[in-house]
């Protein structure tokens, strides 16, 4: 029987955080040993801001290096960038027309980031979520491993695909989002409200995949907290509450069982722990990130064959799709 498609893609617009770790990678390794699954570094996406073109590349070998490194396995699932099927463009321009500027308009990430950047005000960032959903409906996908932000844009994608089938006859499937119950937004450690991000301008405020051992312990120790001085999963204590869901991720150990281990131990102990299990989970992934991008052939190898797959898959959605909206075959 042909195994479910799940979809997922990394933005190469920086260093990645923990936040894209356990929100994204982390599970997108656990799904592919049981569903067909494509990860894209989509650098479509990271040009709706400003980029320099030579990190752009950089940046985009970085985001494919740590997905290797994580676990990913190209053998069993299909590691692609973005730009390298065009497909993703062309189904964007097909899905813009049945996509509604109120609809748009209402989208949070394209409201907050159009108001860090109202110099930059571009076309693209408005539809954004259009060509996310461009990239889902392409694979036929069932499941979206995503951060819980994301779940507006898989919203978009579900009501796109419903539309079209509805307008067309039945065409793309409709996905659903795999958003996990612990951990699903990590939280900006300097003020835990905002979710933790990669283009933030505070370094303390994210922990990066790649940052070594002493600027973890540094980061976590100013990580802000609260004066109550207990460790407990509540959201009267947001800062506490998002450095005991990074703790999860990275030991495994239960929410009950880190509360019972702090209880009544104040919080220096327990942030020392905190950076020490993230130390511990990224210390392997370091390693290999280290080996792989010191050998850009094999990156290349793998970014190419992921490329030819996805390209054939997506050319099938792509055929039917012009085929029903009335274009006439090549
Ligand atoms: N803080 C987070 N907590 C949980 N999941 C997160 N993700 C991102 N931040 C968190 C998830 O990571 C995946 C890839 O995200 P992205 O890089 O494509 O875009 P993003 O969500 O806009 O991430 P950033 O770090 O905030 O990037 P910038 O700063 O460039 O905009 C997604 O599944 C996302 O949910």
């Amino acid at each position: 029987m042909a195994r479910k498609v799940v979809f997922s893609g990394v933005q190469p617009s920086g260093g990645l955080t923990i936040g894209n770790y356990i929100g994204a990678i982390k599970n997108f390794v656990d799904l592919q040993d049981s569903y067909d699954c494509y990860y894209c570094i989509v650098d479509l996406h990271a040009i709706t801001i400003p980029q320099v073109p030579k990190d752009l590349r950089k940046n985009t070998l970085e985001v494919l290096a740590t997905y290797l490194a994580s676990g990913l396995d190209p053998k069993k699932c299909t590691l692609f960038i973005q730009s390298h099927v065009e497909a993703h463009a062309e189904l964007t321009w097909v899905l813009n027309s049945i996509s509604y500027m109120g609809q748009l308009n209402r989208m949070t990430q394209y409201k907050e980031k159009s108001r860090k950047s109202e110099e930059n005000l571009n076309a693209a960032l408005f539809t954004y979520p259009v060509l996310m959903a461009a990239d889902i409906l392409m694979y036929q996908t069932e499941f979206v491993p995503v951060g819980d932000d994301q779940k507006q844009h898989l919203e978009l994608a579900r009501d796109l695909a419903e539309r079209f089938n509805n307008r067309y006859s039945e065409t793309f499937k409709v996905p659903e989002p795999l958003i996990q119950q612990f951990g699903a937004r990590i939280m900006d450690l300097q003020n835990p409200g905002d979710k933790m991000s990669k283009s933030n301008q505070n370094e303390n405020s994210y922990i990066l995949m790649l940052d070594d051992p002493d600027t973890i312990r540094r980061k976590i120790r100013r990580a802000i907290t609260d004066s109550i001085g207990e460790v407990i999963y509540t959201d009267d204590q947001p800062g506490i509450k998002n450095l005991m869901n990074i703790y999860n991720a990275f030991s495994g150990d239960s929410i009950d069982a880190i509360e019972d281990r702090y209880r009544g131990l104040g919080y220096g102990k327990f942030k020392d722990d905190v950076a020490e299990v993230i130390i511990s989970g990224l210390k392997p992934i370091q390693e290999r990130y280290i080996e792989l991008m010191d050998n850009k052939d094999y990156l290349e190898t793998v970014y190419r064959q992921g490329a030819e797959k996805a390209q054939f898959t997506a050319m099938k959605t792509l055929r039917k799709v012009y085929r029903k909206v009335g274009f006439i075959q090549k």
